[in-house]
């Protein structure tokens, strides 16, 4: 007789009295295919009281990609705004299109409801930071402050303290702005040489010439001419002007498709750096790690270049400049110990991020390519799942080489990501297209400078901007 009294299902339950907005929450956490119906109803159903957690939930769950999102049906239910947020939200953290995201954050921040109002302040705020538009994120944050719900105080805060440091910085003339680092590159591309011309044969003659001078690579400049000149025919274009936008975009693109950040959300988190002699690995790491450290996080520095003891020593300034623990072996040690030492002291006292910095000799593969697996073996059978990234560190002046370069790294191991270093120093800026074309790894970081400041999140849309300016 107990059927009598089954008790019913949530969704039974919500298909009798839809009016409870709590419930649809609890619906979608539990049922991811009805992640979204669930969502809706629930932002729906509370007057938007409840987006926050809704779109915090959607967020979470959001990579699994069996998820189908149908926004007009989301905006049906929650209005525009709310389905602007959420459309920004999948093209952020799934589809990976920054700009994309950014135009619906946008969107949804002319809501005037403040719940709506305030959480796609913060997306954006978030979104601008990790794009290193201090300025604009400053505007957003002083907007969105008297808005912010007491649950997200303390994130404002930290977040405020972030742009203060940089901004002030870079007005007392400590940050190198980024469109000086690119000076040399952008003055031997010389757009301005292409405008107000007429589009013909002779024109992408030149412009291809450039293309290549400016070490975009022979492969890349063939492709994005061909396209610029079937693109040109299809539309009539006659104006130069227009055809340099057409460059920007495709250009943008190509860099977009590979972009990538450091994913530190877990811990510990391992960060392997490679690459030849004198790339700029030590200094890199030593910029990365006052980076990371400012964001909040304990990091360790392994120095497994044992090959010299200036190397070490060297790490050790860098160390010690960005208020960060080293660990290390003497001279001629086995850099692999070093490794595994450093492992069980991040372990003991529960650090953040450890970072490798390893002897860049590629004269002899075999060698390399042992010491490389050995370090990760040891890396992996201590932290499961870890390395997390695998740097390699290339150098712009090298032009075409770093590309070769990099092929050469890319058999030995997986490569996760690249910091192109001393773009400030060199014209061959180009190279960033070619290495995102052509080995499709994403570039992370950029050095534009030997000082500590002198490291950029990459930013494909700033970079490409830069060029054209
Ligand atoms: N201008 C400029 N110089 C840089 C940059 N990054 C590194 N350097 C310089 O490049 C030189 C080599 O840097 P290191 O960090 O020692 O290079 P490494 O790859 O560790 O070298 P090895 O340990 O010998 O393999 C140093 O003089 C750095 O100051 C950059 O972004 N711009
Ligand atoms: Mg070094």
């Amino acid at each position: 007789m107990l059927g009598f009294f089954k008790k019913k299902s949530l969704e039974e339950e919500l298909k009798e009295n839809p009016a409870q907005p709590e419930k649809w929450l609890q619906l979608a956490d539990k049922n991811i295919k009805k992640l979204t119906e669930g969502i809706a109803n629930a932002i729906f159903y509370s007057n938007g009281d409840l987006v926050i957690n809704a779109v915090t939930l959607l967020k979470e769950k959001i990579s699994y990609r069996d998820v189908d999102i149908k926004i007009d049906k989301i905006e049906e239910k929650t209005g525009k705004f709310t389905a602007a947020l959420i459309s920004g939200i999948i093209e952020k953290h799934e589809n990976r299109n920054i700009s994309k995201a950014r135009n619906f954050f946008e969107t949804a921040y002319l809501s005037e409801n403040n719940q709506e109002k305030f959480i796609a302040g913060f997306e954006l705020l978030k979104l601008l930071i990790e794009e290193n538009f201090y300025d604009q994120a400053k505007k957003i944050l002083s907007e969105i402050e008297p808005i912010t719900p007491n649950s997200f105080r303390k994130k404002i805060e930290e977040i405020k303290k972030e742009i203060e440091i940089v901004t002030g910085e870079e007005k007392k003339g400590i940050f190198k702005s980024f469109k000086d680092g690119l000076k040399k590159t952008r003055e031997a591309l010389n757009f301005s040489v292409f405008k107000g011309r007429e589009v013909n044969e002779e024109f992408f003659e030149e412009l291809e010439e450039k293309l290549i001078l400016a070490d975009i690579g022979v492969k890349t400049t063939l492709e994005l001419i061909e396209d610029l000149k079937k693109e040109a025919k299809k539309k009539k274009i006659k104006e130069s002007d227009e055809i340099l936008e057409l460059l920007k975009e495709k250009l943008k693109k190509i860099l977009l498709k590979y972009k990538g950040k450091l994913k530190t959300e877990h811990k510990p988190f391992v960060i392997f750096v490679l690459g030849v002699n004198g790339v700029g690995k030590t200094t890199t790491i030593g910029k990365l790690a006052k980076q990371l450290k400012s964001e909040g996080k304990s990091i360790v520095l392994a120095a497994a270049d044992t090959f010299r003891a200036a190397a070490i020593e060297q790490l050790e300034v860098w160390a010690d400049r960005a208020d960060t623990r080293i660990i290390k072996g003497n001279e001629g040690a086995d850099p692999a110990s070093v490794v595994f030492d450093a492992i069980q002291s991040i372990k003991a006292k529960e650090d953040d991020i450890l970072v490798i910095d390893t002897a860049g000799r590629l004269h002899n593969k075999e060698r390399l390519m042992k010491e490389i697996q050995k370090i990760k073996k040891i890396v992996s059978r201590e932290l499961p799942g870890e390395p997390s990234e695998i740097l390699l560190v290339l150098d712009a002046n090298t032009g075409q080489n770093a590309i070769s370069q990099a092929k050469a790294f890319k058999e030995i191991t997986d490569v996760t990501g690249i910091v192109l270093t001393k773009l400030d120093g060199t014209a061959k800026g180009g190279i960033v297209i070619a290495i995102c074309n052509e080995l499709k790894i994403p570039i992370k970081y950029i050095g534009i400078g030997e000082k500590i400041e002198d490291l950029r999140k990459f930013n494909p849309e700033e970079f490409v901007e830069s060029l054209f300016s």
